[in-house]
């Protein structure tokens, strides 16, 4: 072997390596990455047996929602009395003049004192009527999703980070921006869409404190301190604060409250699935990398187990799902019937090829084992039998891919998305 080839050997081992390296490192130790180890399991079936649209829909539907409220997010109040909306900024002159800009508080209760959610929001500027829209939760704050300085910076409670800026919990300039390669809010105007965002943390503040913080208290019993073991965590909180969301768009002429898509992505992807499933407003679906508790069948056991969840995020989900921590094969229910309660709305699952934490396969398999409902239900449910290959999306009404790459929200995800629209949201209805 030449020397030049020798380098170019030794660079491509290097390489090989520090990509393995990186992979292992979102990887934990102790958990199954291996198919051939997947244990053996039976899904409990989305379908009975003598099963109509209408049995679907009036007796087996509702009853498998109800065993995902009572066993796995929990049961969430409804829209709160008294709620409120107040514009606090618009500039029609956005981003260079493409966009108008919104923001708008949500005052859950009408105190102006009590919890509130503030959203963000861009639209297309040069719309002729109302917009589809996009409606995302993000981690750190509104003011991370773009650099744009209009962006109010956050004065709600946001996750603490070094890299952030972020100490003890208050938003800091140098957090804006720092998530745009996840947002691209030009594009998404550009094709005639809109964009809304809320900090998750402005519901909910992720972390385990009881649930005195957040929205759960609003909502307590006379004496009642904490959610009852079938009532809502904190992913069940998140999911519901996006149906106040579309609560408000039916307040604003510039949006089409019909064309809501739901995105979020791994926790938020979880959360965005859940929406979904809990809120027949939302016309279609969209979870990125959302693994253990989302897309990911329970049973499989790969990557991120239940009992890892519930230790390590022990308020993401109601207390009783904790009694199927290593007991996955009791569960009354798998993520592909969480799927199934979406149907027949489009819904997309987007998985990532190094992402094992969050069992792509397992993410492709809950799609797989909702289309016998989505087929009950008059559409072509998910177009293929086999997972497809690597970044070849499929556009069926259950919509998948599998990229290359890690746990992220990349422009490869955003242009599936937007396709995806187009294909079941904007062309169709336009
Ligand atoms: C991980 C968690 C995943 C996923 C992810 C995220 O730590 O194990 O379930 O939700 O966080 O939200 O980024």
């Amino acid at each position: 072997m030449t020397t030049g080839a020798k380098k170019l050997v030794c660079g491509v081992v290097f390489i090989l390596l520090t990509a393995s390296t990186n992979v292992a490192d979102a990887l934990p130790e102790g958990f199954n990455y291996d198919e051939t180890k997947v244990p053996k399991y039976r899904l409990p079936e989305a379908l009975l047996k003598e099963i109509d649209v209408q049995i679907w829909e009036k007796e087996r539907r509702p009853q498998i929602l109800s065993l995902f409220e009572k066993n796995v997010y929990g049961k969430a109040p409804g829209k709160p009395a008294g709620m409120t909306f107040e514009v606090t900024s618009v500039d029609k002159q956005a981003l260079g003049s493409i966009a108008i800009r919104k923001e708008v508080s949500v005052y859950f209760t009408g105190d102006k004192s009590g919890p509130k959610m503030d959203m963000l929001i861009y639209l297309p500027e040069n719309q002729s009527g109302p917009v589809p829209i996009f409606l995302a939760l993000n981690f750190h704050g509104n003011h991370s999703i773009h650099k744009d300085p209009g962006i109010t910076l956050s004065n709600q409670w946001v996750i603490n980070s070094d890299k952030l800026g972020v100490k003890n919990n208050n938003a800091s300039e140098v957090a804006r921006g720092a998530k745009q390669s996840r947002w691209p809010v030009e594009k998404i105007v550009a094709r005639g869409y809109g964009l809304a965002t809320i900090c998750c943390g402005d519901i909910d503040p992720d972390f385990d404190d009881g649930f005195k913080n957040g929205v759960h208290p609003l909502f307590y019993k006379k004496g009642q301190t904490k959610p009852a073991p079938d009532q809502w965590g904190t992913i069940a909180a998140w999911a519901w604060g996006l149906s106040r969301a579309i609560d408000y768009f039916e307040t604003d002429d510039d949006i089409d409250q019909k064309r809501v898509a739901v995105f979020g992505h791994s926790r938020l992807g979880k959360t965005s699935l859940w929406a979904g499933a809990t809120d027949e407003r939302f016309a279609i679906v969209i979870s990125n990398d959302s693994g253990c508790g989302g897309a990911a069948l329970s049973r499989r056991r790969f990557g991120e187990t239940v009992k890892r969840i519930n230790t390590n995020f022990p308020h993401w989900f109601c207390d009783n799902f904790k009694k199927y921590n290593d007991n996955e094969d009791e569960l009354p229910v798998d993520q592909h019937m969480l799927v199934a309660l979406i149907a027949p709305r489009p819904v997309y699952i987007a998985s990532a090829q190094d992402d094992l934490w969050a069992d792509p396969r397992g993410e492709f398999l809950s799609a797989k084992g909702a289309d016998s409902v989505y087929r009950l239900l008059g559409t072509d449910g998910l177009g293929v039998d086999d997972m497809p290959e690597l970044n070849k999306s499929v556009m069926s009404t259950i919509g998948y891919h599998i990229r290359s790459g890690g746990h992220d929200v990349t422009d490869y995800d955003w242009q599936q998305f937007l396709n995806f629209a187009d294909i079941h949201l904007y062309r169709k209805i336009n």
